[in-house]
């Protein structure tokens, strides 16, 4: 099937705006440095990346006769928040799965940002006091069988939406959105700079620009800090998304970038560059990043553009995939 026979329940405005970030271009000296938003993608919890993928899980949804949907995260996940948003605006109930992914002393950080909207929104928030893991988790299936035990239809949606089988399509999507963007705007775009956790975004994208004839090199941050583990899920989710979009041929190595020197030691801890992009991206174009996710691959397109490694006349796509919420647990540092 080709991605544009998948069905699509929209939950976002329409594309996501591309914008030029003059000042910080100018400040770098070089590259054209422009960004593509999916911080502002939706009116629904503030949106973000996870909201477009849902957009092709929700026919999936709606047509399991599913009356909850289950996810996981960290206390501050952008992901379980629009699960829960998108539960409220579908009239389903949602159960959410809070682990403590990141040691992190703020001591408000379960009560503030991501988890305080998911539970106005309504959803059943539970914590957990397991530390970060991309994979399938105890606590995961608990809750999953606890919710049959109690008659319920849960819809599981773990939190790298990769484990989910059209998880990718939504920045394939992506791909061919911005492919039309660009036509609009008479620019191409060389080079993109992704963040990378659980994959599945990155995935896509390359899923996507596979099937274009425009040379471009997609490079994904790191945040996870585990990089060899999210190397190995962004490949198989990258394989299956292409595959299920019939591409029509194997991804090559050429294709798959994904760079860890900016992650810190640990998924969620801020590093000197992270809050130096942060401050950056903030004080020169009022533009706010994360720094857990949005600050680290900042980070990494800063050096990048500083060092050479993109070149003086690259146009350069920063994708900002939203995540600003979680800034209100990080007043220790921010
Ligand atoms: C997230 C993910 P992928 O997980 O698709 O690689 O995306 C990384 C990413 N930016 C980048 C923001 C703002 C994100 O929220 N967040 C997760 C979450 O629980 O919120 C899935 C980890």
């Amino acid at each position: 099937m080709a991605l544009k026979d998948f069905e699509r329940y929209p939950l976002t405005f329409g594309p996501s705006p591309v914008h030029e970030l003059k000042r910080l271009s100018a400040h770098l000296g070089g590259a054209r440095i422009w960004a593509k938003r999916e911080d502002v993608n939706s009116g629904l919890a503030f949106g973000g990346n996870k909201t477009r993928k849902l957009e092709y899980i929700v026919p999936d949804i709606l047509a399991s006769g599913a009356t909850v949907l289950v996810s996981i995260g960290g206390y501050q996940s952008n992901h379980t928040r629009q699960v829960a948003a998108v539960a409220a605006h579908l009239g389903l109930k949602a159960r959410l799965v809070q682990e403590r992914w990141v040691d992190w002393p703020d001591p408000l950080t379960d009560r503030v940002g991501n988890i305080q909207l998911s539970r106005l929104m309504g959803a059943d928030v539970r914590l957990d006091p397991s530390g970060f893991d991309i994979g399938i988790r105890k606590s995961w299936e608990d809750a999953l069988a606890e919710l049959e035990a109690n008659g319920e239809k849960p819809y599981p949606i773990p939190a790298e939406l990769p484990e989910h089988k059209l998880g990718g399509l939504g920045f394939a999507n992506w791909a061919y959105e911005l492919e039309a963007q660009e036509r609009e705007l008479g620019i191409v775009f060389d080079t993109i700079v992704v963040c990378t956790v659980t994959g599945s975004t990155h995935a896509g994208m390359i899923a996507g620009f596979a099937g274009q004839d425009r040379p471009r090199r997609v490079i994904g941050i790191d945040g996870s800090a585990t990089l060899e583990k999210t190397r190995a899920q962004l490949e198989r989710i990258a394989r299956h998304t292409a595959e299920l979009i019939e591409l029509g041929r194997d991804l090559r190595a050429d294709e798959f970038t994904l760079l860890g020197d900016w992650a810190g030691d640990s998924y969620g801890i801020p590093v000197e560059s992270t809050l130096a992009a942060i401050r950056t991206t903030a004080s020169l174009e009022g533009v706010i990043l994360d720094p857990v996710y949005e600050g680290k691959s900042m980070a990494g397109l800063i050096d990048l553009v500083r060092s050479g490694d993109i070149g003086r006349e690259s146009n350069v796509l920063f994708a900002h995939l939203g995540g600003q919420l979680a800034n209100n647990a990080y007043s220790g540092v921010l």
